[in-house]
């Protein structure tokens, strides 16, 4: 998209924003904002727009509504008691003053001068609901709505299975409003998903709007089959009963009555007490079965929360603490395609900058074009990015409300369709069959994977070149000055001066770190080659069993097989490398750059056989480090603890490994203790 496409998009959904706020405030507040002039203008500003770019067009737009509001099948629900919202807290400082406001509006009662006591909770990622009991049967169910009224949902309510019908008391009160939110648990949400995917339906982007679409749906048939869930995380009115003296005693009878309650909740005293439950409670969000976006906290005591009252619609008792943004809604302004070391075309989105999950993300990989198709991803489209914990940000989902209109009538107008020609080097394109993956077919030819596989060959993990960095080898080969690694150890100090920002004292330590790179283990400069299927284990094993190249260069496939962990596959793809003559050539001219012979244990110290697991982070040796100690002492590196376990490395932060290294009570070091022992002679 243009600069000028993107600004007109920005308005558009910026006019829709203030169109549907000034609709909210006139038909459901009765508050008007906005003169009916200013209306006016806007409303036309918003249409002009989308005629002049009817690519900009979609059907939720307020302009595509007949009347004021959309046709419903639901019948509307006026709360007993209104169903308050929940003030927001985004910091630790909002927490604290939210505490502070608690205890000065509690001084000179009786609560006055202690530690507050709070109840927290999961803050539930799904729709609020509140469903009315009388003399103990389910009698309605409503959604949230505005607070004031909600649709009558009873039916689609009833479904759920978790919900009792009827609640488990010998004498039910006259009416009890249980209060709470309707989800859909993450394998219920992937098993929706996978089911619509099956009949070629779409898919929901996240279980929120999973939850929604189900909990509203004429057909109660349709809510059944898409098994929601029900958590209680309050009462609303009560008649025939007295209740609970606390939020945390009140939870604990609706957990009597049937209800499913979270069971992470906890009763802390002070505003310490919060912020240790966020932290807690966030270091198990990722495992939890549902999504939660955050912790609510609520003074304890419900005689405390009649004095603290409400501002505005929210109670002033409580509040909702939000963990970070895990999802947000973002434009796809592009679709790239880059071109990897063995040449794999990848589609990767380009997206309008979105801070999401603590980071801000521009792009996202779409892996390859059946992703791209089964998540029908466009340009244009506005999409839901999520990034979860320190994962890397993926599309969930096409926000397909949003979708241009032109792109709805017209699906074919901007599908996306892998190119059929290399982007880079204009080589065709072949997708092998049974294989996701579409590949350039012009090999080290392609500058792209010229330039991937001299990355690869550098990296500090194969042969170490340090500072030939990305933006250098970009312009060696852009020149025509390397074409393949070989050609790295025929530079010299004029080629490397003449470059962009390199300066002599640069070249010369690059010079310097070519050369140093000269005499390389074997099993380096096999992992360095990039021969499909060979990573650095594998090179490892190739080196120790053939001990020198050529030995390698001159075995069949059989010979490869025998090696220990190499399967049929990757012999073949080892031998079919060996095999092509430009590859024979590269590794001709790289003679005397690599040093033969099998990685051998260099020192007769304690680790000899043994088995070593590292877990947390050591103090000052990284785990790369600690691992080449380790294989240099001719001991050997497990992923997990296990009775073969000789030793276990740990570090700050060490989790489950270490509690399994005491269970099996395997011997546990620390760096410096692993350090010494490896020094020591037997
Ligand atoms: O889990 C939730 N989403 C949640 C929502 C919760 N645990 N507690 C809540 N408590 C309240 C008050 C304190 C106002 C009774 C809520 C909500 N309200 C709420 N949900 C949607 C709007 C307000």
């Amino acid at each position: 998209m243009s600069p000028a496409q993107i600004k007109n998009a920005d308005r558009v959904r910026d006019l829709r924003a203030q169109i549907a706020t000034a609709n909210t405030q006139y038909y459901v507040l009765d508050a008007p904002t906005l003169s009916d002039a200013e209306y006016d203008r806007l409303f036309r500003e918003l249409q002009t727009l989308e005629t002049e770019h009817p690519e900009l067009l979609t059907l939720d737009s307020p302009t595509q509504r007949v009347g004021g509001k959309v046709a419903r099948g639901f019948v509307g629900v006026t709360h007993r008691l209104p169903m308050l919202s929940l003030a927001n807290a985004f910091s630790e400082a909002e927490v604290l003053a939210f505490d502070r406001r608690v205890s000065e509006a509690l001084a000179g009662t009786g609560w006055a001068g202690t530690e507050i006591e709070y109840a927290c909770e999961p803050k539930f990622d799904g729709l609020a609901v509140s469903i009315l009991y009388r003399h103990g049967l389910l009698a309605q169910g409503a959604t949230r709505g505005d607070g004031e009224t909600g649709e009558d949902v009873t039916e689609n309510l009833r479904t759920i299975r978790t919900i009792p019908l009827r609640l488990a008391l010998e004498n039910p009160p006259a009416e009890l409003e249980v209060r709470g939110e309707v989800l859909m648990l993450r394998h219920d949400f992937e098993r929706i998903n996978q089911e619509a995917l099956a009949r070629g339906e779409k898919t929901f982007v996240n279980p929120r709007n999973a939850a929604a679409g189900s909990l509203r749906q004429l057909d109660s048939r349709v809510t059944a089959a898409r098994r929601l869930s029900f958590f209680a995380y309050g009462i609303g009115s009560v008649e025939g009963t007295v209740l609970a003296k606390t939020h945390a005693g009140q939870m604990a009878w609706l957990a009597d009555l049937g209800f499913p309650i979270a069971s992470q909740r906890r009763v802390v005293p002070g505003v310490r007490g919060l912020l240790d439950y966020f932290a807690w409670l966030g270091a198990q969000r990722d495992a939890m079965p549902y999504a939660i976006d955050g912790a609510v906290y609520k003074v304890n005591a419900i005689a405390a929360q009649t004095v603290l009252g409400f501002v505005a619609r929210a109670p002033r008792f409580a509040i909702a603490h939000k963990y970070p943004a895990q999802e947000e809604m973002t434009l796809v302004e592009g679709i790239d395609i880059q071109v990897g070391r063995t040449g794999v075309l990848t589609p990767v989105a380009r997206l309008k900058p979105v801070f999401v999950g603590g980071v801000t993300v521009t792009n996202a990989t779409l892996h390859n074009a059946d992703e791209v198709a089964k998540k029908d991803i466009r340009v244009g489209d506005t999409v839901m990015v999520r990034r979860a914990g320190d994962v890397i940000p993926e599309v969930a989902g096409v926000v397909l409300e949003r979708r241009p209109m032109r792109d709805l009538l017209e699906p074919i107008f901007s599908a996306f369709v892998m190119p059929t020609e290399c982007p880079v080097c204009g080589a065709p394109v072949l997708r092998i069959e049974g294989e996701a993956a579409a590949r350039c077919s012009n090999g080290l030819a392609c500058p792209a994977q010229r330039k991937q596989a001299i990355r690869h060959f550098a990296q500090r993990r194969a042969m170490d070149i340090e500072g030939l960095g990305d933006k250098l080898i970009d312009q060696l080969v852009d020149a025509g000055q390397i074409k393949t690694p070989a050609d790295l150890y025929r530079l010299d100090v004029a080629i490397l001066a003449g470059l962009d920002r390199m300066g002599e004292k640069s070249a010369e330590n690059l010079m310097a770190a070519i050369s140093a790179s000269r005499g390389r283990p074997l099993s380096r400069f096999l992992f360095a080659l990039g021969i499909r299927h060979v990573g650095e284990e594998t090179a490892k094993a190739l080196a120790r069993h053939f001990g020198a190249m050529d030995t390698l260069l001159h075995a069949s496939v059989e010979q490869i097989s025998a090696v220990p962990d190499v399967g049929p596959v990757v012999a073949a793809s080892i031998a079919a490398f060996c095999a092509e003559p430009h590859n024979r050539a590269v590794i001709e001219a790289l003679r005397g750059v690599w040093s033969d012979g099998a990685p051998q244990a260099q020192s007769v110290g304690r680790g000899v056989g043994k088995t070593f697991v590292l877990t947390g982070t050591l103090p000052s040796l990284s785990r790369e480090q600690a691992k080449a100690l380790i294989e240099a002492a001719g001991g050997k590196v497990a992923g997990s603890v296990s009775k073969k376990t000789d030793f276990v490395v740990a570090g700050f932060d060490a989790g489950s490994k270490l509690a399994k290294a005491h269970e099996l009570g395997r011997v546990i070091l620390n760096e410096a203790e692993f350090t010494k022992m490896l020094e020591e002679n037997p």
